[in-house]
């Protein structure tokens, strides 16, 4: 699925994060920067150590914050690491909101023209993937409508049902 946004896209897409070739990949991060499991897992094996390496030199961020790395032997060449919060440790919203949009700010600071996002604090971090879906669709939708030299925005999920609830959500936000 995919929208137009002032000329600019926003897509969905169901698939692993690590085959994106968009210029920059989002890291679903912890504030440690210590790449564990689920996204941040598959970006370590298949990366190579740099990243790790790159990671250590930036660390500790706070949740809601991005920072970005090289990417190591992916197809995409940068990394941004993107930490969201844990399920329970309040004001989830907000923080996961502004670990959007910083990631969004970041890509436009290094001049890049796309980036991929994981459904960030959806796994290990026990987040809603239905109000993932809705803070981060929103947040990328309200960055697209302003200045960004950003041209595509891409959502790769990992498997039929968060697709599936994203675009649903996609869907009401884009029909209003
Ligand atoms: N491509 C796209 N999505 C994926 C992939 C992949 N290769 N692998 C998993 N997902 P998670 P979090 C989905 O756990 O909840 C790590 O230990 C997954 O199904 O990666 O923010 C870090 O080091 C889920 O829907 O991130 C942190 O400590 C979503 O991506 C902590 O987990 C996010 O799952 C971060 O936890």
């Amino acid at each position: 699925m995919k929208v137009d946004v002032n000329g600019k896209s926003l897509e969905l897409l169901q698939g692993d994060i690590t085959e994106m070739d968009t210029d920059c990949i989002v890291n679903a991060a912890n504030e440690q920067l210590i790449l564990g499991a689920g996204v941040a897992g598959a970006i370590r094996k298949k990366g190579g150590p740099t990243i790790q390496e790159e990671c250590n030199k930036l660390a500790p961020i706070k949740v809601g914050e991005a920072v970005i790395t090289g990417a190591g032997s992916l197809k995409t060449k940068h990394v941004i690491h993107a930490v969201g919060p844990r399920m329970g440790e309040g004001q989830e919203e907000e923080k996961l909101r502004s670990a959007t949009l910083n990631s969004l700010r970041l890509a436009d600071k290094y001049n890049l023209k796309s980036i991929s996002f994981p459904a960030i604090s959806t796994g290990v971090f026990g987040f809603p993937m239905d109000r993932c879906a809705k803070v981060m669709l929103s947040a990328a939708l309200e960055y697209l409508k302003g200045p960004t030299g950003l041209e595509r925005v891409v959502f790769c999920l990992f498997g039929e049902e968060s697709f599936k609830t994203f675009k649903e959500v996609l869907s009401e936000l884009t029909s209003r």
